[in-house]
C-alpha cells in the first residue's frame, strides 16, 4: 500500500502522484461506502499493480474543498482583480475573500492590467491597495504586458496548491501564461458566454507551476457564497477580528451594539467605509437568503 496525492480526474480515473511516479487509479473499496468521492487535491492511499497502474483504498480528510472547480486540500487563492478593463470591484473582492476565509483559504490579492492604469485611475487604486494592505493580505501589483510583479508572484506558488480566482478578462489566463512560459492557455477568449451550465466535463487536472500545483480550471464562483453563515461573517474580515477583543459585547456583530470597536474604528476612518458597507449588505443578503435544504 502506498500514499499519494491525486493531480488529476479524468473518465473515471485518479491520477495518483506518488515519489515522483504517477498512477493511473480507479476508486475501489472502503471509501466507496464512505460514499466519498476522490477529488484532485486529495491524499490517498492506494494500491498499486504495477508500475502505472493502481486503486485508490481511502480519501484522506480534508483540510477544505470547492464545488467549482472540484478540488480540495487548497493552500492558496490568487484573487486575480484587474485595476482597470474591468474596472476594480472592491465589492466583489470583498465577497471573494469572505468565501476564501471562511474556507481556511490563504487570500492573496493580485490587481493586474497595472500598465493600464491612467493618472486619473492611479490614486484610487493606490488607496485600495493600501487599504487591503492594511487588512493584512499581500497585495501584489502585475503587468503582464510589462511582466511587472510576475516574479513576484511566482515564489509564492511553491510548494502550495492554488487556485486563481477573478471575473472573466481580468487576465487570469494571461498571467499563468506568464508565469509558465510554454502554457500557452487561451486568452481573451469568450468561453463565459457559453454560461456555466455548459461546462459538463468534470475534467479537473494540476498545473505544475513555481514548483507548487495551480488548478488549471480557473476560478471558484462567487455562487458559494450561499454556504456563508451569518455567524461565520463577522470571522471573515480580519481587521474586525482584531478589534472584537475590544467590543463591550462578547459575539458582537458590529451592527446595532454600542461601545463597539468597530464602528469606533469606522468613525476615525480606519476601517474604510465601503468594506463596513460590504459587510452589512453581506449580511443583509445571507438574512434574505431562502432557507436551504
Ligand atoms: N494591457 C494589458 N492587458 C492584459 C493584461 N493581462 C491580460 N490582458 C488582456 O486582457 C484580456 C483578457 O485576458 P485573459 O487572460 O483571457 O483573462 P481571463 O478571462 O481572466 O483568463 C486579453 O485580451 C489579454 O490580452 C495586462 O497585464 N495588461
Ligand atoms: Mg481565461
Ligand atoms: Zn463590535
Amino acid at each position: 500500500m502506498a500514499e499519494g496525492k491525486i493531480i488529476k480526474a479524468l473518465s473515471g480515473f485518479y491520477y495518483v502522484l506518488s515519489d515522483g511516479q504517477v498512477y493511473q487509479c480507479r476508486g475501489r473499496g472502503v471509501f466507496r461506502k464512505r460514499k466519498v468521492t476522490p477529488l484532485v487535491g486529495d491524499y490517498v492511499s492506494f494500491q498499486a499493480e504495477n508500475e502505472q497502474e493502481g486503486y485508490i483504498l481511502d480519501v484522506f480528510e480534508r483540510k477544505n474543498e470547492l464545488v467549482r472547480p472540484p478540488i480540495a486540500n487548497i493552500d492558496q487563492a490568487i484573487l486575480v482583480f484587474s485595476a482597470v478593463e474591468p474596472d476594480f470591484s472592491p465589492g466583489l473582492l470583498d465577497r471573494f475573500l469572505v468565501l476564501i476565509e471562511a474556507k481556511n483559504i490563504r487570500p492573496i490579492i493580485v490587481v493586474s492590467k497595472m500598465d493600464l492604469v491612467d493618472d486619473e485611475t492611479k490614486p484610487r487604486i493606490e488607496q485600495y491597495i493600501r487599504d487591503y494592505r492594511q487588512v493584512g493580505y499581500d497585495v501584489l501589483e502585475v503587468s503582464v504586458k510589462t511582466r511587472a510583479g510576475v516574479d513576484v508572484l511566482l515564489p509564492y506558488l511553491e510548494g502550495k496548491v492554488s487556485v486563481f480566482a477573478g471575473q472573466s478578462g481580468v487576465g487570469k489566463s494571461s498571467l499563468l501564461n506568464a508565469l509558465r512560459p510554454g502554457l500557452q492557455l487561451k486568452t481573451g477568449d469568450i468561453s463565459h458566454h457559453l454560461g456555466r451550465g455548459k461546462h459538463t466535463t468534470r475534467h479537473v487536472e494540476f498545473i505544475e507551476i513555481g514548483g507548487g500545483f495551480v488548478a488549471d480550471t480557473p476560478g471558484f464562483s462567487a455562487l458559494e457564497f450561499d454556504e456563508i453563515e451569518l455567524e461565520q461573517l463577522p470571522l471573515c474580515f480580519p481587521e474586525f477580528v482584531a478589534r472584537s477583543a475590544d467590543c463591550k459585547f462578547r459575539g458582537c456583530t458590529h451592527t446595532a451594539e454600542p461601545k463597539c470597536a468597530v464602528k469606533e474604528a469606522l468613525a476615525s476612518g480606519d476601517i474604510p467605509s465601503y468594506r463596513y458597507e460590504h459587510y452589512v449588505s453581506f449580511i443583509e443578503e445571507i438574512k434574505e437568503r431562502k432557507p436551504r435544504y
